[in-house]
């Protein structure tokens, strides 16, 4: 895997400008771009390319799949230290509830990152997001949470900005304070709502004063924050203007998805246990369903998330990585198109969707990424592959011919 160091900075890279063509849509039809300073002039079918643009570089696809940079909306990406033995407890047989009580699980990550200076953080998440961004990733979502204080949640989200510059990447950050009470606050009577105090009081306005926060996060279940809990978050955020999302219904149903659709959440994840009223509740509120394939496929969960029910309703599906060192180790957003129609029953289309239109929207991006959209910054994927289908079919192969990024062949090459 090329490391951060080797790999040219992002302003380096060749521009992609000029006439693509020999290209196939994700339809089938043939199809030409036109790239010019960097922005997406124009889409359209290859005998059509206006005039005007005669003059510009020709770059022949060969007939490679064409398709929208990926959005991988939903990634803790910045943490020190990995999990790898706590993996090998759950294969002997103890459950993720299990290892996070007895004072694994999210805690030990916290311990690490907390020791962990903001260089190392930005370097061991460089290397996984080279990972990410050679399957075709040009957005992706970044959250805080495994601090939980004030000086390092700064630094993950910190982090997170200096990526987005270093690899000319879109990132939003998410402030996931609300992740896990910090071991500080084990002990007290009212732990809980102290540090939730903390974290709306101090940290949210904080970090948001920093320029850090694009959204916020809680994640609400038995072995982390109340519904109670989760709306005081809410309602900070509200304060403050910044869009929520929630970690909802993964081990239970706790009736976080409503609570998230009555704050307009841009989107509830995991949802492995929504029920019938908060899929109805997204439905109204525009929310995006989120799923997690990785975490899913990760902990060997059997409870499907309710898919059906989500379509019948139209409910937009992102999927993403989830990527996290407890529960999902992933660094391939493709493998989770293959394992989100294995797992989940996903249709080609769906799944593809999932991880461009729909993710995009999950951040509130969709006027800039998830689509070839005339007027944004040139983002999209050159395939080795001849259909859509085969994007979802193939899986341990990397795909990507090229990648143009903020209008720069940011991967690969023609
Ligand atoms: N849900 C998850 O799957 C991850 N966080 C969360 O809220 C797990 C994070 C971890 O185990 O480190
Ligand atoms: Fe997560």
């Amino acid at each position: 895997m090329p490391t951060s160091a080797t790999r040219p900075a992002a302003a380096a890279r060749p521009s992609a400008d000029g006439v693509w063509t020999s290209l196939r849509g994700v339809d089938g039809q043939a199809v030409a771009l036109v790239v010019q300073g960097g922005v997406l002039r124009w889409v359209g079918a290859p005998d059509a390319v206006p005039a005007q643009h005669a003059a510009l570089p020709r770059h022949d696809g060969g007939g490679a799949l064409v398709t929208p940079g990926l959005v991988d909306c939903h990634t803790h990406l910045v943490y020190g230290g990995q999990r790898a033995s706590e993996f090998a407890m759950r294969l002997a047989g103890a459950s993720y509830e299990e290892v996070a009580r007895a004072g694994g699980g999210i805690v030990s990550t916290v311990r690490a990152t907390r020791e962990a200076s903001e260089d190392a953080l930005f370097d061991s998440a460089s290397a996984r997001l080279v990972s990410l961004l050679a399957d075709g990733v040009c957005a992706i979502e970044i959250k805080s949470g495994y601090g939980l204080s004030l000086a390092d949640e700064r630094k993950q989200l910190r982090v997170a900005r200096r990526l987005a510059a270093a690899h000319g990447v879109t990132v939003r950050t998410t402030f996931l304070g609300a992740h896990a009470l910090p071991p500080e606050y084990a002990g007290r009577p009212n732990g809980s709502g102290d540090y939730i105090d903390a974290v709306c009081r101090d940290m949210l306005p904080a970090l948001h004063a920093e320029g850090l926060v694009d959204a916020v996060d809680v994640f609400c279940e038995r072995i982390a924050f109340s519904l109670a809990e989760t709306e005081q978050v809410f309602q900070a955020a509200q304060g403050l203007g910044i869009p929520v999302k929630l970690h909802a219904e993964q081990l239970s149903d706790m009736g976080g998805a409503a609570l998230a659709a009555r704050y307009g959440a841009l989107s509830c994840d995991h949802i492995e246990h929504l029920s019938q009223a908060g899929i109805d509740a997204m439905k109204q509120s525009g929310t995006v369903a989120v799923l997690l394939p990785g975490a899913y496929y990760t902990l060997r969960d059997t409870h499907l998330p309710p898919i059906e029910a989500l379509r019948a309703a139209g409910v937009p599906m992102a999927v993403s990585t989830d990527h996290n060192p407890g529960t999902s180790p992933a660094l391939s957003l493709v493998l989770m198109v293959n394992m989100a129609c294995t797992l989940f029953r996903l249709t080609v289309p769906e799944a593809l969707a999932g991880v461009t239109t729909h993710a995009a929207r999950a951040l509130g991006l969709q006027a800039t990424h998830g689509a070839l959209i005339v007027g944004q910054p040139a983002n999209f994927v050159l395939w080795r592959l001849g259909s859509a289908d085969e994007l979802a079919y193939w899986f341990g192969q990397r795909p990507v011919k090229c990648v143009v990024r903020q209008g720069r062949v940011a991967e690969g090459a023609l």
